[in-house]
């Protein structure tokens, strides 16, 4: 299916309450969205709807000015697919961080977000 026919047919779906042909979209996240740490978190783990394509899914970390973040490399878990997480590495200074993750499920259109946290 192209794209505009399955956002017209998700959009459709969406309307009439179901979720068949919905694309991945975040479910759970650690840390959770504005979440404010006291120190910097072990990894970055999203839980989404639906299993990922591990080749097309991934994220990153960036600082409140834009610089990206050094992080281990980000994978789809073997044991659930709906899973993707990073390492991350060392310590954060102070700040406000953004995860910006990208996923692709089984219909290959990609989806896109970001949410943020703060470390103390
Ligand atoms: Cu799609």
């Amino acid at each position: 299916m192209n794209r505009p026919a399955c956002a017209l047919l998700a959009a459709v779906l969406a309307v009439l309450g179901g979720a068949a042909l919905a694309h991945p979209l975040p479910r759970a996240a650690t840390p959770a969205p504005n979440a404010v740490l006291a120190a910097a978190p072990p990894q970055i783990r999203i839980t989404f709807s639906e299993r990922l394509v591990p080749a097309f899914s991934g994220l990153e970390l960036r600082d409140a000015a834009g610089k990206q973040i050094p992080m281990g490399p980000a994978a789809v878990d073997p044991n659930d697919e709906t899973e993707l997480a990073a390492p991350v590495k060392g310590q954060l200074a102070a700040g406000t961080y953004t995860v910006n993750w990208r996923a692709v499920g089984d219909d290959t259109h990609r989806v896109s977000g970001h949410y943020s946290f703060q470390v103390k």
